[in-house]
């Protein structure tokens, strides 16, 4: 298996927008490592084009969806400049495959934080605040399917994220109880609590310092951006769409679908 052909497969997929199969279909044993190998290759490729990391991103961070995918962890990716959209502004549709929309909690970092045994509550006392976030994703892969290595390869399905204009205490936010809702058009899509992501977000960011580690792939530095992981589950989204998320005590976030 050539990594950095599959990288490159997956890279003109999200540029032509045209889905691919399933690398699984083709090597039925590729694992967690080699997906992390695929996904290391396309995030060279993207840094040597000029594109920066503007945030890391973990999925799969319900406990429910890990195990439907059978899985004891969630997954890591990248989100590029290209990637982010201003709040209030605009999505075009026609740059993106049959993306869908979650909501989130991003942390920013006070302080280097570096694996292993990191808790949420060290990352709580080193983050410097948390925004109201989106994050959409957007499989290349045919009708959104995949294995655990085929959307690991895939940076984890990242796509394009809109950040609050806000910075906020985490005190601003419950971490455990903390309502959020997601409107399309006016009409409630989906809702969920803070303790969707792994019983609490700040729990995401100390499992992103311990798997960075464990892959040989340092701290994460002062001043970085995590998005935690979806609160609600992920929506489609459709040409027309007015999506808005409103967190409890940290205000609304939106953007337009055009
Ligand atoms: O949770 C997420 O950010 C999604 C990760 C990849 C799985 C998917 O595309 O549904
Ligand atoms: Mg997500």
């Amino acid at each position: 298996m050539n990594t950095r052909k599959l990288a490159e497969l997956l890279i003109e997929a999200e540029e032509s927008r045209l889905p691919v199969s399933c690398l699984t279909d083709s090597f039925p044993d590729l694992d967690v490592t080699m997906g992390y190998h695929v996904q290391d290759e396309l995030i060279n490729i993207r840094t040597h084009e000029g594109h920066e990391r503007i945030a890391f991103k973990m999925g799969i961070t319900s406990l429910a969806k890990m195990k439907q995918m059978n899985i004891s962890e969630p997954i890591y990716g990248t989100v590029f400049d290209y990637m982010q959209l201003p709040n209030k502004g605009e999505m075009a549709i026609e740059e993106l495959i049959h993306p869908k929309v979650e909501a989130e909690i991003a942390f920013i970092l006070a302080e280097d934080i570096e694996g292993p045994g990191i808790t949420g509550k060290e990352v709580l006392e080193k983050t410097a605040g948390i925004l109201p976030a989106f994050e959409i994703i957007d499989s290349r892969y045919k009708d959104f399917k995949f294995k655990l290595f085929d959307v690991i390869a895939d940076n984890t399905s990242a796509s394009r994220v809109v950040f609050g204009d806000t910075v906020f205490d985490t005190g601003q936010f419950d971490m455990e109880k903390g309502r959020v809702s997601l409107f399309i058009n006016g009409e409630l899509q989906a809702k969920g609590t803070s303790d969707a992501v792994l019983g609490n977000p700040a729990n995401s960011v100390a499992m992103l310092a311990n798997m960075l580690y464990a892959h040989g792939k340092g701290k994460i530095p002062k001043g970085s951006i995590i998005l935690t992981g979806g609160i609600t589950e992920a929506i489609r989204l459709t040409k027309g769409d007015h999506v808005i998320s409103a967190f409890d005590g940290i205000g609304e976030i939106s953007f337009f679908v055009r």
